[in-house]
């Protein structure tokens, strides 16, 4: 397996529930490395472009304004966001994190234990997990800098 790099945002669900802590200790278990850890103000312009892919769909909107953390009070707009490194490292912080759907999501996993759907039809799923290399590359530079990463 190759070593790979990807990103994880603690969404303003999971902040605002406590499950910070709880994702980094699943982490942690999985055996990868966290090679970056910031604090982020999240500006409007920094979440259209991370869901860039997804600017078509009817939730759109709603997507912008919950990891802005608009629907959870979270100040400044403030997010964790982390990079892990490993082997497979995409695939086990998916593995970790659960289905889309906190519906599917596997009983277990974050959002399969935590996420829930609101009543507006918003995903909460309390974390973000880059879906593949692509993704990995692009979301990893556009939320750090390369001497934020460690070698
Ligand atoms: P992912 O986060 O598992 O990679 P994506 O398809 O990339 O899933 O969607 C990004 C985020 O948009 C999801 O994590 C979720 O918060 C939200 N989302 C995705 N699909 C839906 C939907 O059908 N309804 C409402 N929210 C959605
Ligand atoms: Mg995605």
């Amino acid at each position: 397996m190759a070593i790979e790099q990807t990103l994880l945002l603690i969404k303003p669900d999971g902040a605002a529930r406590r499950l910070t802590g709880l994702t980094i200790d699943r982490l942690d278990a999985s055996g990868l490395e966290m090679v970056a850890a910031k604090m982020v103000s999240v500006s409007e312009k920094m979440a259209r472009e991370h869901y860039q892919a997804l600017s078509d769909k009817p939730f759109f909107e709603g997507l912008i304004k919950y990891i802005r953390g608009e629907f959870h009070g979270i100040k400044d707009h403030r997010v964790l966001a982390l990079v892990y490194r490993g082997e497979g490292a995409i695939r086990k912080v998916r593995d970790v994190a659960g289905a889309t759907n906190p519906e599917q999501a596997a009983p277990g996993t974050i959002r399969g234990s935590f996420g829930r759907i609101t009543t507006s039809g918003q995903f909460e799923n309390v974390i973000h997990a880059s879906s593949d290399p692509a993704d990995a590359a692009r979301e990893v530079a556009l939320w750090f800098r390369k001497d934020e990463i460690l070698p």
